[in-house]
């Protein structure tokens, strides 16, 4: 299918965004409230990197508005989808205990809020504090440009501004392309094995939302400027917490900022301790670190680049080089920030890790403040194999998809998991790898990622989890069950609830099943999800009737006698 570029005469809509200054006025308290927003989804033409194209939009901005709150708060957001297909948003990383229902998975928790539709999530931010992200969980509607920041402060944070930093910034990073989400899942299900899917490859790369695109590389029908790069100011001589999420599709990221180290103080939504002087963190699709620098490396006006490249050893042929670039600079109150481009150098100290890849830091690098043991036991295990595959389009052509356990997840798009296990259903093996964890207890996850040369980003809906043991290799079943109890660091491991599995290598992920429910696990490389890299846990199956599911969410499945194309056939 040929990209549909927008023309000149096609209304553009302003793309804006102010979410990623964090306001020092804003009140960290104990007290609950309730935080009500109105959310229009719309198709927009934006050019992020100076290329215009058709964006999907929340209030018009890209990112989309910020959701900034305290622990406790209950969350209450109107979704009108003025969208011409449906849509779901999830909030990543939020637990959603006794909400599941607002969990924002088509297919897993609910129907798609139909195109014209409105739907309500309503949530309550329990025992939970950190950097989170809200995003569109239908295909990969993300890349299209649904997303925003979902920031929650607490008391409890053993990091508070005024003792460990002055003030706070958000930075989300992404890679950017130019076709819209559907064009590019359509042509890479219709591209034979033996081609290369040179679709997925970014044309550019966003922090907080800008970039840089070479208008030289632009298709002639295109309209184009050349922008300059994204900037972020500070003050100097004061503490900055830095919020860094990655909404990327396909490229995983090392982060940087020249002669500013980095103290890693949060990784997801975990509170960490960690060495100092970090030069760089790497970054996958759906992960978050924290940091904070120190501005005294400079006086008023100095600029410093701040770097994101891609992580070479996970990019296909074509990745532009040398990946995301933003302005650090310096600006004094009252005084007007220049335009210069820093010349500032990259560290020379090696990288954290060698090479180019970007495994995750681990419990080894980080421990968590507030020291939880996972359990000592479990009563249930799963292993779960991931591997590319092929399988025959409508065609009878071999293309690429993903497995897990032997399975590509068929979209239950107007049949969610979470109303079939209410009605006390099973899941069909064929169209969703899942387990089910039938009691409350301890459960370990076995992921093995088979696959030679593609590191996936993993991430477990519900509540994070503990990382209990990585190696190199598979682990059969076997395998597993023979591995002894001293083999599992269950002191205090790191807890998160998105994770690099590398390339053949493995991870178990220990988790406490004390929450009924049905839970999304898959790969956050937005192309590899919309092509069935999704499984889903099911946990205490015999409660899952019982939570709660109001009206509304239980009512924005359509009556339908046939189901979408892709749905499985019970
Ligand atoms: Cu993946």
């Amino acid at each position: 299918m040929p990209p549909k570029y927008p023309g000149p005469d096609e209304r553009l809509t302003l793309i804006t965004s102010d979410a990623f200054v964090l306001s020092n006025d804003f009140v960290v308290t104990n007290t609950p409230t309730t935080r009500t927003y109105h959310w229009r989804l719309s198709w927009a033409i934006g050019a992020p990197d100076g290329f215009y194209r058709k964006m999907m939009v929340v209030n018009g901005l890209f990112p989309g508005p910020l959701i900034e709150a305290n622990q406790g708060d209950t969350i209450i957001i109107h979704v009108k989808n003025d969208l011409d297909q449906g849509a779901g948003i999830h909030f990543h990383g939020i637990n959603q205990i006794g909400s599941l229902w607002a969990d924002g998975v088509p297919g897993v928790t609910q129907c798609p809020i139909p195109s014209g539709g409105s739907f309500t999530y309503k949530f309550t931010i329990q025992e939970q504090s950190g950097t989170f992200f809200w995003h569109s969980h239908m295909g990969n509607t993300m890349a299209d440009g649904l997303t925003g920041p979902l920031i929650v402060h607490s008391l409890r944070d053993p990091y508070l501004p005024g003792k460990d930093f002055d003030y706070e910034r958000v930075m989300m990073v992404s890679d950017w392309v130019h076709q819209t989400s559907e064009e590019i899942i359509a042509d890479t299900f219709a591209r034979p094995t033996n081609q290369s899917i040179s679709d997925l490859v970014p044309a550019s790369y966003l922090i907080n939302g800008a970039g840089v695109y070479n208008c030289t590389n632009a298709p002639k029908n295109a309209r184009c400027e050349k922008r300059s790069p994204p900037e972020i100011h500070v003050l100097p001589n004061k503490k900055y917490r830095f919020r860094i999420i990655s909404h990327s599709s396909e490229a995983h990221f090392k982060i940087s900022i020249d002669n500013h180290p980095l103290q890693i103080i949060q990784c997801d939504d975990t509170p960490v301790v960690g060495p100092s002087g970090i030069h760089r963190v790497p970054i996958a699709n759906g992960e978050r670190y924290d940091f904070v620098i120190d501005t005294s490396n400079g006086k008023d006006g100095d600029a410093f680049w701040i770097r994101a490249p891609f992580c070479s050893q996970n990019a296909l042929p074509g990745f532009p080089a040398p990946g995301g670039l933003a302005i650090l600079r310096y600006v004094k109150e009252g005084s007007i920030p220049g335009h210069q481009q820093p010349t500032t150098s990259d560290w020379s100290v090696p990288p954290l890790t060698e090479g180019n890849s970007c495994p995750d830091l681990t419990s080894n690098d980080f421990v968590p403040v507030q020291k939880i043991d996972a359990p000592k036991t479990v009563q249930s295990s799963w292993i779960l194999n991931s591997v590319l595959g092929s399988l025959l389009n409508a065609e009878k052509v071999p293309v690429f998809a993903w497995f897990l356990n032997n399975v590509t997840f068929q979209d239950y798009i107007y049949n969610p998991m979470l109303l079939q296990l209410r009605k006390g259903l099973t899941l069909n093996d064929s169209a969703v790898a899942h387990t089910v964890f039938p009691q409350s207890s301890g459960a370990d996850i076995v992921i093995n990622n088979k696959d030679a040369t593609i590191d996936h980003p993993f991430h477990l809906h519900g509540k994070p989890f503990f990382i209990i043991a990585r190696g190199s290799g598979a682990l059969t079943a076997d395998q597993y069950a023979a591995l002894p109890s001293t083999f599992f660091n269950t002191t205090n491991p790191l807890r998160r609830d998105t994770l690099v599995v590398t390339r053949k290598s493995y991870a178990i992920l220990r988790i406490l099943t004390d929450e009924p429910g049905v839970f999304a696990l898959h790969c956050h490389m937005g192309w590899h999800l919309a092509h069935g890299k999704l499984a889903a846990v099911v946990v205490q199956p015999d409660a899952i009737p019982k939570l709660a599911l109001p009206d509304e969410a239980a009512h924005v499945c359509p009556i339908i006698t046939s189901y979408h194309a892709n749905q499985s056939s019970d």
